[in-house]
């Protein structure tokens, strides 16, 4: 088992179980209603490299989470603007080797090379480092409502859904086309997410290069887009740091009792230069599921929301819903390639 799952096993009580069965998933109990997921993984190239500085103007030299050495940072520090429609293109900053990952792939500190697009009424984009070559780009925040309802009043069409969301017969939120306002847009299913991002020439978060992301190495940073930009590349636990901070993002701990406008929390940064509230807010539904079927698949949501504790709260921590599921605290931010 590795150091962090077998560590996460001992924090939710389960060190007496045998490994195979810790490492299936585990759908209930641990005292928490919103239970992570303790899935296996596919690879397990564990490291144990120092940290390098990141972030500093500099020739990046890209770092190999193979080797563990800390790596150069490429500058080009992000200004990755919130709010509706602003230009975002900022770099992310740099990173350090990887100190406990299960990637596979070769980071390369691209970011500062990569033009994201800047699409009117939809989130700003960051640029973040990628791997083998992948720099890709991320919503600075969680779609708002704002943003979600000016794509429901454009009159998208359900009949151009995939197959497994044949079953999706509305886009709109079972209480409504939400109103113009900053918060975070929740009650939608996973094929709304999906048809959010994909309208408005981006895509759910999913795989790095391209696809869904592997469901069984959601904490893969090398494979996984989401996971990659929330723990800096797979270096940290959490977007701001190595350590839990109860105050920084909007969680349980922190005692807002609900969601809060997008990027409300300055403290709430990372993993990557102008990303906000990758930790608590809104959970944030991901392309990755299980099988895909239709609307029963299990499908991931990321990150956390603002009544979760601070065990459902870190970068590789995820919950799985039904596709079709469409709870309040549940939102999304989208990706492109
Ligand atoms: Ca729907
Ligand atoms: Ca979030």
């Amino acid at each position: 088992m590795r150091r962090d799952m077998l560590h996460r096993a001992l924090f939710l009580g389960f060190a007496t179980l045998p490994v195979a069965v810790a490492a299936t998933q585990i759908a209930a109990g641990c005292g928490s209603s919103e239970p992570p997921d303790v899935i296996g993984q596919t690879t397990a190239s564990t490291t144990t490299g120092s940290g390098g500085s990141g972030g500093s103007a500099g020739n990046g030299g890209a770092s190999s989470a193979s080797s563990g050495a800390g790596g150069a940072g490429t500058g080009g520090a992000g200004s990755g603007g919130m709010g509706n429609g602003g230009a975002g293109n900022g770099g992310a900053g740099g990173m350090g080797g990887a100190a406990s990952s299960s990637s596979s792939g070769t980071f390369v500190d691209d970011a500062g090379a990569k033009t994201c697009p800047s699409i009117a009424n939809t989130a700003a984009m960051v640029a973040v480092p990628g791997w083998d070559g992948k720099a890709y780009c991320i919503d600075a925040t969680e779609v708002t409502n704002a943003q979600y309802a000016a794509w429901l009043e454009s009159g998208p069409s359900v009949a151009n859904q995939s197959a497994v969301c044949a079953s999706n017969l509305s886009f709109t939120p079972p209480a409504g086309t939400p109103p113009k306002d900053d918060y975070p847009v929740g009650s939608v299913d996973w094929c709304d997410a999906f048809a959010y991002c994909k309208a408005v020439g981006k895509r759910l978060c999913g795989r790095i290069g391209g696809g869904p992301a592997p469901y069984y190495a959601h904490d893969d940073a090398s494979r996984n887009q989401w996971f990659s930009a929330c723990s800096h590349g797979g270096t940290q636990s959490y977007p701001y740091g190595q350590a839990y901070d109860a105050n920084a993002c909007n969680v349980k701990d922190a005692a807002y009792g609900a969601v809060l406008p997008v990027g409300t929390l300055a403290s709430c940064k990372g993993g990557f230069e102008g990303l906000v509230d990758m930790s608590g807010n809104a959970w944030e539904w991901e392309d990755s599921c299980i099988p895909t079927d239709g609307g029963a698949d299990l499908c991931r949501r990321r990150g956390g929301s603002f009544s979760s504790a601070a065990d459902n709260v870190d970068c590789d921590v995820s919950s799985t819903r039904p596709r079709d599921a469409a709870e309040a605290n549940t939102g999304f931010r989208c990706c492109a390639d």
